[in-house]
């Protein structure tokens, strides 16, 4: 490495390692590693997987291809001799933010199991030009910037593919960009991302607007940014079906070079579809194969034997249903191969909760995948258990071979190895770096449950991570934390069934506590870290409030010397990986029943928190795994919750007349101090919600929130119990490495 960075600098910039930049070192370690890339060898078999997804949170690069390519230590050292530091260096490379959350990150730690398990597999989506807006705060309050990634120093390679994809009034020819995907110690896959080359970005402006009519111009500009917003449906219709038919091209075209027989397809090609959001690809390959000549049952058959469907929410409003009207006015050749899809099911079956098309002409989209795809599953033990009970039933009553689970998992290459070298580096030199390989070696640990010296060892590595996070705080937000203090932690999208509110009511009583002289024995940093969507009015008055509640706390001298309230801004794969590892208490508190599976859990349990969760996704796994003495669970269960809403039997405004702490914590969203600080129509609307409506139920949880948590900050002060539990979290996280996940999913659904 040493040779080629000064080789690399040299021819570059006529520079030595010593005197070149921090970017100049990024740029020449970007094209060395490209290079090494271009010359592995690539995953290849008889069958083949294309991973289709609207979002791959891929994150920023550098680090996890040196890690994968097996030179970041020797990288490091290199710098060092040189006085450069890799971190510096990292923060040079832009963040491709090219997803919302949960399904766009899990999407991009596939990509790497995918690849270090030497299966060949290419993930397949879009190049957007921007990716999910960066957030500022301005008077408390979120404001949506541009996010732009892509510069000449990027992971991306343009390439000679094109495909031509019609719409209804004009065709437009593609160009598919490639990310390579290194596996660790193994081969390498791709991502490939279809672009335009008519995209203009100057058409932003005011942030994040743009015309969202000039279709050549915007349809690969913005990653779609919400889940709840009502406009540009069209545009994410359009953005839809170019990824699915780019795709579906890209695989035909590579079967008949391979020269494949289309009639098996099923034998070379697993399609598996993330979320509905490519399900199109089922109606476009359909229609490409009869377009070859193809009968239609043939053509249905074979597609059907082709592609699976992942399911990641149980949300109603989630699920996509678009109007025909609208199908019609953007794909119309896709209708008639709909429609007959739709006469196939009302022929099979007569119940019309499995149609394809409503009584008010709308297109299920989750029932074309279950219909006409092989697999179904769900991403944590529970879920995949709400889908076949309630969600699915009727499907899974058709269908029960299809139903699968495949409990979600989080490369552990990006969130330990890279985001955690001293915690990676101490668990090799105690257990051996088999674990590396088969995480499940991770249990090695629990040998030393018990040895002072050890458990000594992880309280000093997490000091240490939580001084570095001090440290990135004061230089990004100029906010002072005490690495004293214990760190309770929420980051994940702003959405009310996630329950930030609930955390906010929790800050609310600890200042009052102190302002009664009710004094923690250690003080506590609160930190929060979420983006809301755009046009999620209530997501944005929460993150009103917890700004507010910050400004509050600091002003106080009072408080602050026992309580601090920290909202990171911009939150994202970057912040994460600085936050995870100073992590002591994981808020994963969502209402039971509405997070699918979560995988922050996941990434706080392996770098040593202590979970406190409700019984919901895969927490109830997470509890199976450490056992009672290692996590502290609190709130309803999914079953009652899933009863309270059959049975319309929740009132809030009844608790909160009822009782008298859950009113005075409530109360105080609108009080003189809060109201004098924030705005009193945002605060006001969100106490109307919470007093009045509270569709997640915080209410009805909150008090055992409160008293759980409290539990939890006495049990911190006895260090070593504390120690124990941290070591035992990390010794059983080994099961939600997304390489078990990744095995899972080829042994039972793709056999490649
Ligand atoms: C839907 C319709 C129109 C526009 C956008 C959307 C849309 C966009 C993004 C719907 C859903 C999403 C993202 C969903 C998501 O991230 N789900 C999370 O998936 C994770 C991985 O399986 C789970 O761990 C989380 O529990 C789940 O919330």
């Amino acid at each position: 490495m040493e040779q080629l960075l000064k080789q690399t600098l040299q021819e570059k910039y006529g520079k030595g390692i010593k005197e070149a930049s921090n970017e100049e070192i990024y740029t020449a370690l970007l094209c060395i590693t490209k290079e090494k890339m271009q010359g592995m060898k690539r995953n290849e078999g008889e069958k083949k997987l294309y991973y289709i997804s609207a979002e791959f949170l891929i994150g920023k690069l550098l680090s996890n291809n040196l890690i994968n390519l097996g030179l970041f230590d020797e990288t490091k050292d290199v710098l060092e001799k040189y006085g450069h530091d890799i971190t510096a260096i990292e923060e040079t490379e832009p963040e491709p933010s090219l997803g919302n959350g949960g399904l766009g990150r899990l999407a991009a730690c596939f990509l790497d199991s995918i690849a270090t398990l030497g299966l060949p597999g290419d993930g397949v989506g879009l190049n957007y030009h921007d990716g999910l807006f960066r957030q500022t705060f301005v008077d408390n309050k979120q404001r949506e910037e541009k996010n732009p990634w892509i510069t000449d120093k990027s992971w991306l390679t343009r390439t000679e593919r094109h495909f031509e994809v019609p719409f209804k009034d004009f065709t437009l020819t593609s160009t598919m960009y490639d990310i390579d995907v290194p596996g660790y110690e193994s081969g390498c896959n791709k991502l490939h991302l279809f672009d335009l080359d008519t995209v203009d970005e100057s058409i932003i402006h005011d942030g994040i607007q743009f015309d969202k009519n000039d279709i050549k111009k915007n349809l690969t500009l913005f990653l779609y940014p919400d889940d709840s917003d009502e406009n540009g449906r069209l545009l994410r219709i359009y953005q839809q079906y170019f990824m699915v038919s780019n795709a579906a091209q890209l695989i035909l075209a590579e079967a008949e070079e391979k020269g494949y027989n289309l009639y098996e397809l099923y034998n070379h090609v697993s399609i598996q579809i993330n979320d509905t959001h490519p399900t199109m690809v089922i109606p476009e390959l359909i229609r490409l194969l009869v377009a070859r000549g193809f009968n239609m049952d043939t053509a249905v058959d074979v597609v059907r034997k082709t592609c699976a469907y992942t399911n990641h929410t149980i949300l109603a409003e989630a699920l996509e249903k678009w109007p025909v009207s609208y199908l019609e006015k953007v794909v119309p050749h896709l209708m008639p191969i709909i429609r007959d899809l739709d006469a196939r099911v009302r022929r099979d079956f007569h119940d019309e909760k499995v149609y394809i098309i409503d009584k008010e002409d709308r297109v299920h989209m989750a029932h074309i995948d279950i219909h006409f795809g092989y697999a179904v599953n769900g991403v944590a033990a529970l879920h995949t258990e709400i889908l076949k009970e309630s969600e699915l039933k009727p499907f899974y009553d058709i269908y029960p071979e299809k139903f699968n689970n495949k409990t979600n998992g989080i490369t552990f290459r990006r969130w330990l190895v890279h985001c955690n070298h001293e915690l990676s580096d101490y668990l090799t030199e105690l257990i051996g770096p088999e674990f590396q390989h088969d995480a499940a070696n991770l249990e090695k640990l629990l040998a030393y449950k018990d040895d002072e010296e050890v458990l000594k060892k992880l309280r000093s590595i997490k000091k240490n991570a939580k001084i570095s996070l001090k440290e990135y705080l004061k230089l990004t937000q100029d906010i002072d934390i005490d690495e004293n203090s214990i760190f309770d932690i929420q980051i994940k999208r702003l959405h009310e069934y996630k329950r930030q509110q609930m955390n906010a009511l929790y800050a609310i009583y600890k200042y009052k506590e102190i302002k009664k002289g009710n004094l923690p024995k250690r003080p506590i940093t609160m930190i929060f870290g979420a983006k809301a969507a755009p046009a999620y009015t209530i997501a944005k008055d929460i993150i009103h409030l917890i700004l507010c509640l910050q400004k509050l706390v600091d002003s106080d001298p009072e408080v602050s010397k026992y309580l601090k309230i920290v909202m990171v801004e911009n939150y994202n794969v970057t912040k994460a990986e600085k936050l995870i590892p100073a992590c002591d208490i994981s808020e994963q508190i969502s209402l039971a029943s509405k997070e699918a599976s979560g995988t922050g859990n996941m990434k706080f349990m392996l770098n040593g928190a202590v979970t406190l969760g409700t019984e919901d996704g895969a927490n109830v796994e997470i509890h199976e795994l450490v056992g009672d003495d290692n996590i502290y669970i609190f709130g309803a269960k999914s079953e009652d919750v899933i009863k309270l809403y059959d049975t319309a039997g929740y009132c809030s405004r009844k608790i909160y007349e009822e009782d008298a702490l859950v009113e005075e914590l409530v109360d105080f969203i609108i009080s003189k101090e809060l109201i004098m600080i924030g705005d009193p129509v945002n605060l006001g609307r969100l106490y109307k919600e919470i007093v009045g409506k509270d569709w997640f139920m915080t209410l009805l949880d909150v008090k055992e929130y409160i008293k759980t948590k409290e539990q939890m900050l006495e049990d911190y002060e006895d260090e070593t119990a504390w120690a124990k539990k941290s070591l035992v979290n990390i010794a059983k996280a080994g099961f939600f490495s997304s390489d078990r996940t990744i095995a899972e999913y080829n042994r039972d659904i793709w056999h490649l």
